[in-house]
């Protein structure tokens, strides 16, 4: 399946929920590229061995990885964990999720300050670039197992929402065009 994103409706309802508007606005991949969010589509069951994954770490210099289960049952501090990663929050270097199993939604803000949705499935690897304003959601099924990839040591401090101060933020904003 290709990856699908679409602009989110406003109702505060279930946060699971897809939240589509009526009709759908879909929003396709050449302009997740130009918000600086990159996709690659792999086959996940052989993450283990897969030249395609390598070369792409190889070329990015993704040096870490390491892997969440993200279920009531296993993950210690399950709820509070997804309220965290629920907050409209930035990074001041580049999230790198590759979905193994399950699936989620990540969140990102368009360059015009709209919330963007993308239903990540198995085999979907997203990079979102550091200063770009996101979170993170399960869908209804409730599971996914995710690979976390990094450059280099990884720093998993969050900074929620406003955090405009800080430079990488204001070089991301300089990339954007809203129109
Ligand atoms: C994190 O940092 O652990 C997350 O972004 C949670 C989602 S990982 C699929």
């Amino acid at each position: 399946m290709p990856l699908e994103a679409w602009y989110m409706d406003s109702s505060d309802e279930d946060q699971r929920l897809p939240h589509k508007l009526s009709p759908n606005q879909p929003v396709s991949l050449d302009e997740l590229k130009k918000i600086g969010v990159l996709h690659w589509k792999l086959n996940a069951d052989m993450y283990e061995n897969d030249p395609e994954l390598e070369k792409i770490r190889k070329d990015q210099g993704y040096s870490f990885s390491d892997i969440i289960t993200i279920q009531k049952e296993t993950l210690p501090n399950y709820e509070e964990k997804l309220k965290m990663f629920f907050e409209e929050h930035l990074h001041l270097d580049d999230e790198i999720r590759y979905i193994l199993d399950g699936q989620a939604y990540f969140d990102v803000r368009s360059a015009c300050n709209r919330w963007i949705r993308i239903a990540m499935g198995k085999g979907d690897l997203i990079t979102l670039p550091a200063g770009i304003y996101h979170r993170f959601t399960m869908d209804q099924t409730n599971y996914t197992k995710a690979m976390r990839l990094f450059v280099g040591e990884p720093v998993w401090k969050a900074y929620n929402r406003p955090a405009d101060d800080f430079e990488k933020r204001q070089l991301y904003v300089a990339s954007l065009q809203c129109s």
